[in-house]
């Protein structure tokens, strides 16, 4: 069985518990995402655009690009023309180059099915709260990315063997202080063969919210690496000094107190995303006729592979394994899916819990870290049957 505070903490996440309603702020700002095409997703903020997309919308394996969400930390660039678009290659490289959206198609074309995540996805559900955007479930989506590979690019410079990181720029422009979106991809994982600098998503060019002309991927790792409107590649032989890599994106290497203050020394950089698992059906507070009931959802865990998803209709008393069916990709979530007979009226909380396949467990309480970010706990929806 799972713990009083961990049924609280559940309850919260069903929304069963009273919470800060954001809805009230939605209305508003009616049609507010109507203009980036994105009218059905939750305006997390207007300036810059950061959209949730609600869990019902994320029911199918490919997220469609209208239900995709929005994260910038910065308002997009003013103007974005693929034609005069140039990707610099630079710093620790035999020869810099400037390469133009076309000549980048020109090289061999690879699509990634990849299942991008931000970091502080779920951040809402931690306790103590902590800053940043409240997002709930919706942070998340799968999409098929094409592009060159990032090695590719990298090798019409000449990277040199010296070359310790990628740093990536980009075109947004920061309002007043804050600091330009630059962050660093360590050599290996820029020169894998699945990290690309893509041009399309779902099969037509990245619209402008998700950085069109070009975008890295950065399959598995948490959501900001996959830098948009990417301008420039630039190899270094040390760290990228820049304030959302020596200061953002820093999780704990050891377990915290909820609400303890971290030391710098003990912070290390986010990489890979969080074993996870969401259900997409049924809609938390469903009422449903006795009957069958088709519980299913999708699992994923960073650059891990799914094992296994777990399903309990009892709080936590009992799990039965779901099945894993559809489609698998690499870097992709997978579909589970678990069917149960409700035979009389009753109120049932049922969770899942996904393992990958290096044996990482989906916890019931997700680990209190100080930016709220890889928020992972069993995931929950409570239902009635009548
Ligand atoms: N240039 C730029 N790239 C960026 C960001 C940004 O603010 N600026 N946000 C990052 C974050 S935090 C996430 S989670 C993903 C979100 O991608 P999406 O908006 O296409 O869903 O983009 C990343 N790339
Ligand atoms: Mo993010």
């Amino acid at each position: 069985m799972i713990s009083r505070r961990d049924l609280f903490s559940h309850l919260a996440m069903a929304g069963l518990v009273a919470r800060f309603a954001p809805a009230d702020l939605f209305a508003q700002a009616p049609g507010a995402a109507q203009r980036f095409g994105k009218e059905k997703l939750l305006v997390r903020s207007l300036r810059p655009p950061d959209f949730e997309t609600p869990v019902a919308l994320l029911d199918s394996f490919i997220t469609p690009i209208e239900h995709f969400y929005v994260r910038s930390h910065l308002p997009a660039p003013a103007s974005l023309d693929a034609a005069s678009w140039a990707l610099k290659i630079g710093g620790e490289v035999d020869a810099p180059v400037s390469l133009s959206i076309d000549e980048i198609r020109k090289l061999p074309a690879v699509t990634i099915t990849m299942t991008l995540e931000c970091a502080g996805n779920g951040r809402s559900f931690f306790d103590p709260a902590v800053a940043g955007i409240q997002w709930e479930k919706g942070a998340v989506g799968t999409a098929r990315f094409t592009g060159a590979r990032m090695a590719d690019v990298l090798k019409r410079a000449g990277a040199k063997a010296t070359g310790k990181n990628v740093e990536m720029h980009a075109a947004d422009r920061p309002l007043g202080t804050m600091p330009a979106f630059v962050r660093q991809v360590p050599m290996a994982k820029a020169m894998h063969p699945d990290t690309l600098v893509a041009y399309d998503m779902n099969g037509q060019p990245i619209s402008a919210v998700h950085g069109f002309p070009l975008r890295a991927i950065v399959p598995g790792w948490e959501g900001a690496y996959s830098v948009k409107w990417l301008t420039a590649l630039n190899v270094l032989d040390k760290d990228s000094d820049s304030f959302w890599v020596a200061t953002g994106y820093r999780y704990p290497t050891r377990r915290v107190a909820p609400g303890a203050a971290v030391d710098a020394k003990d912070m290390a950089p986010l990489v890979g995303l969080a074993v996870k698992s969401l259900i997409t059906r049924p809609a938390a507070g469903a009422s449903l006729p006795a009957g069958q009931v088709t519980v299913a959802g999708f699992a994923w865990a960073g650059e891990n592979d799914i094992s296994k998803v777990d399903v309990s209709i009892d709080s936590g008393a009992t799990w039965q394994p779901a099945r894993l069916v559809g489609e698998q990709a690499k870097f992709a979530w997978r579909r589970f899916e678990h069917a149960f007979a409700a035979t009389k009226p009753e109120s049932y909380l049922i969770l899942s819990r996904a393992t990958d396949a290096k044996g990482n467990v989906q916890p019931a309480v997700a680990q209190w870290n100080p930016s709220g970010y890889l928020w992972n706990q069993y995931d929950s929806v409570r239902i009635e049957v009548k």
